[in-house]
């Protein structure tokens, strides 16, 4: 984790927490004096021991980055009224790791801060456009293949993602649904539309897990369990520690879950790719395998607020901000990349310039696009 900076520069008492990180990451790697490894080859670990491979590292920060940059653009947009979404995915990042680690047939039902994992899932069908798709919904387009404007929804299709919204915790009884589907059309030689040891998973917050409808789901997947019935249904509870402005008592989350017989815990850091990637990884081995309800408590940061609206500096104060935008993950996996020699300082701030380069020109450079974000406000 980055330090925190003592005293805390005038930059960083800001009002604009989303430049801030912004400036934090580009000050980071330009500044960062620590020690290269001799690169590893692309199937060699990231780091000695860690269960990712540099080829997969790569993709997968390329993906937080793109994500990254897809919230900072939409901050950008708001302003000049051409984005109406600004609950982001920044701090949740990691949860890419997830998408890489299940197929893009296992059914997903995504909580509302999930860029990462969508970036990382369109690398698994060729020819399809992360940036242009999500902008399309940060926009509330009516272009949007998959909410026709109606809200910023995640979906695709071909990708499996079900549209739908997560912040009423209204999809997890639905996951757990299709979880037993599966199962039961494979036992009634129903034809499925995907693979026979296909999973579904479902992502959401912390504060979301206390919700009735979320309680309903963990219920209804342990009595299935309880009764050897298969349900592999991964629940990712991504614990930014917070919901809106109410904390969750720390050590909740994992107080809750990880002693509820028929549903199976795991945690996993997802603020560091390098070592919360096996876990992960045991977490959808084991779902898969043993069809059975699977808990796995993501470890994440909320960076920039709830949403755009939320001007956190008015009711939190800047140290408490400052230390949690010090646990930024794209700080922890620039020092990945730089530490283990995959990357220089400019390979770093080159690519993250491209991918912001990328996310603000849809908007400013191809008219096609600036009439699909605008049509939502100002329809033909
Ligand atoms: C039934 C209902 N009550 C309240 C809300 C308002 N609401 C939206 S998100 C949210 C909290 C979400 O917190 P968490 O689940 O931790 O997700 P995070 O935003 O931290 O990722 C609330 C209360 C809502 N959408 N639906
Ligand atoms: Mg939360």
């Amino acid at each position: 984790m980055a330090a925190i900076p003592d005293p805390i520069p005038a930059r960083m008492k800001g009002l604009n927490r989303a430049e801030i990180c912004d400036v934090n990451f580009n000050e980071f790697v330009r500044n960062w004096s620590g020690r290269a490894d001799a690169a590893p080859a692309p199937d060699e670990a990231i780091v000695d021991g860690s269960a990712l491979d540099a080829a997969g590292f790569r993709e997968l920060f390329e993906s937080q980055l793109i994500s990254r940059h897809l919230d900072l653009m939409a901050r950008v947009l708001r302003v000049q009224n051409k984005v109406f979404y600004t609950i982001g995915s920044s701090g949740h990042e990691g949860n890419a790791m997830v998408a890489r680690l299940t197929r893009h047939t296992d059914p997903a039902f995504l909580h509302y801060r999930s860029g990462g994992f969508m970036a990382e899932r369109f690398r698994k069908l060729p020819g399809m456009d992360p940036i242009m798709d999500s902008a399309l919904s940060f926009a509330a387009s009516k272009e949007d293949p998959i909410s026709g404007g109606r809200h910023k929804v995640w979906g695709s299709k071909p990708l499996w993602v079900l549209p739908q919204t997560s912040t009423i915790a209204s999809h997890l009884p639905k996951a757990l649904g299709t979880a037993i589907a599966i199962e039961a059309g494979r036992r009634i030689g129903h034809a499925l539309p995907i693979p026979g040891d296909s999973i579904a998973t479902c992502s959401f917050g912390d504060a979301s897990s206390n919700h009735a409808t979320a309680q309903t789901a963990f219920n209804a997947a342990a009595w299935t369990a309880y009764q050897k019935l298969p349900a592999p249904v991964l629940f990712v509870c991504e614990d930014n520690g917070i919901g809106i402005s109410v904390k969750t008592p720390s050590g909740w989350i994992a107080q809750n879950f990880s002693q509820r017989p028929n549903l199976d815990y795991f945690y996993a850091d997802g603020l560091d790719l390098a070592g919360g990637y096996a876990d992960v990884q045991r977490a959808v081995e084991h779902c898969r395998r043993t069809r059975r309800p699977t808990f796995l408590h993501l470890r994440t940061a909320r960076l920039m607020g709830h949403a755009g609206t939320d001007f956190e500096i008015e009711w939190r104060s800047i140290a408490e901000l400052c230390a949690v935008e010090a646990t930024d993950p794209l700080l922890r996996s620039a020092v990945i990349a730089l530490e283990s020699g995959l990357m220089s300082q400019d390979e770093v701030l080159a690519q993250a310039a491209q991918h912001a380069e990328q996310a603000h020109g849809l908007s400013e450079i191809d008219p096609e696009t600036e009439r699909a974000l605008v049509s939502a406000i100002h329809p033909a």
